[in-house]
């Protein structure tokens, strides 16, 4: 039975990957932060809380998680801790690099110390092409991020591969598109819009305010990318991939895309700030354009080539965009009742 450490466990993927990996028969640690509010229900959604160990830490704590690689015979590292949010980057930049760029560097130091050999998988991103210079984007593709999220990702990705090299750590890059679920975080656009919109037609939200709805990305579902991450690491030797789908839509197009799977037929009036979607049926306005939710610098235009990961891996999405949509607005309308 082989042991990973998943750090992050309590998020979106780390729910995803767990559960994952129990249906391989692996023995599960996650790393997850105390916190005054409940946030572990996506690991209550699948049930599983009762058949992994969670360890309390922090991956910016060393000697913490120096205890944690002692207690535990650990053959795997998944790292997907981090500030995950670009918005809140740009507010809390240090924060921000201090998780996703020192803590990296903290684990991949502890594995560097170690005699047993321990595979490490890194949770990079597709911002890390920011404001792109070739479309669509490949593991060839240069780098260009804009946010003090893309940044600290950037520092993560290539500390990963100068440990590969210098020091022969079985250590890799997923270069992982947006994925999505019911257990995305709320502050995310798909979710946002989902559950918003279920609760305009059950009369508990009157507006949507949404910042650029021009932004086009290129969105797969949660449980397809853990899948990969996990290929990613049986593989023979590390390396990088990029994970993606090879679509890209608008923000627009996925409110239009949602309402249709809820019944609501949305016209669109105005333009730039002005911009608003009408309910046909209602004639009134339920979604405005909010200043405050754009973003100092933008990432307009992300689409994914994950032909690399086809062809060694034999990995490719099974979930598609409008089998995406459907499933988040199907789950969402259970969660609301
Ligand atoms: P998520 O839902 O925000 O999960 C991130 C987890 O990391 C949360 O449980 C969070 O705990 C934890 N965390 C934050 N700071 C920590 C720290 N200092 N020590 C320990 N744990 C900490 O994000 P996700 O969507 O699952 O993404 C997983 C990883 O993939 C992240 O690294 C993200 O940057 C990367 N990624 C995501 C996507 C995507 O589209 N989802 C695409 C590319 C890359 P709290 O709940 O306490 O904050
Ligand atoms: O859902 P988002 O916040 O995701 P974003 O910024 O693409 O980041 C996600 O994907 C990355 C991979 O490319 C991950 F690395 C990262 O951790 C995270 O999971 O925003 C998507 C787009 C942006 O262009 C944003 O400006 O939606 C636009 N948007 C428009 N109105 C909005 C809103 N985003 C949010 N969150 N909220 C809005 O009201």
């Amino acid at each position: 039975m082989k042991t990973a450490l998943i750090t992050g466990i309590a998020g979106q993927d780390g729910s995803y990957l767990a559960n994952f990996l129990l249906k391989k028969n692996y023995k599960i640690v996650g790393i997850d932060r105390r916190s005054s509010r409940d946030n572990q229900s996506r690991l209550d959604y699948f049930n599983i809380k009762d058949k992994i160990i969670l360890e309390y830490s922090d991956i910016t704590e060393n000697f913490s998680l120096e205890r944690i690689f002692d207690k535990y015979n650990i053959d795997e590292v998944y790292n997907l801790a981090a500030q995950s949010f670009v918005a809140s980057s740009f507010l809390t930049p240090i924060t921000t690099t201090e998780v996703n760029s020192l803590g990296v560097l903290k684990i991949l130091e502890i594995i560097r110390n170690k005699k047993k050999k321990i595979k490490f998988y890194q949770a990079s991103t597709s911002e890390m092409y920011g404001e792109i210079i070739k479309k669509p984007q490949n593991e060839n593709t240069p780098f260009n991020p804009v946010s003090p999220y893309g940044v600290s990702k950037l520092f993560s990705y290539y500390t990963v591969k100068n440990y590969r090299k210098s020091f022969k750590i079985f250590a890799c890059n997923g270069i992982l598109f947006n994925h999505e679920s019911s257990l995305r975080g709320n502050e995310f656009v798909t979710k946002k819009i989902i559950s918003s919109l279920v609760k305009i037609i059950n009369g508990k939200q009157k507006i949507l305010f949404l910042g650029n709805i021009y932004s086009k990305r290129d969105w797969g579902f949660a449980g397809d990318y853990v899948e990969a991450m996990w290929k990613i690491m049986q593989y023979t030797k590390p390396d990088d991939y990029v994970v993606a789908t090879g679509k890209q839509f608008s923000i627009k197009e996925f409110i239009n895309t949602a309402a249709k799977f809820l019944k609501i037929k949305i016209f669109w009036k105005n333009k730039g700030i002005n911009e608003v979607g009408i309910n046909r049926e209602t004639n009134k306005v339920i979604i405005k354009i909010d200043k405050k939710l754009f973003r100092p610098i933008e990432v307009n235009n992300l689409i994914g080539d994950s032909r690399k990961a086809k062809k060694i891996l034999k990995w490719k999405p099974k979930i598609n965009f409008k089998n995406l949509v459907k499933n988040m607005c199907v789950e969402e309308l259970e969660q609301f009742k």
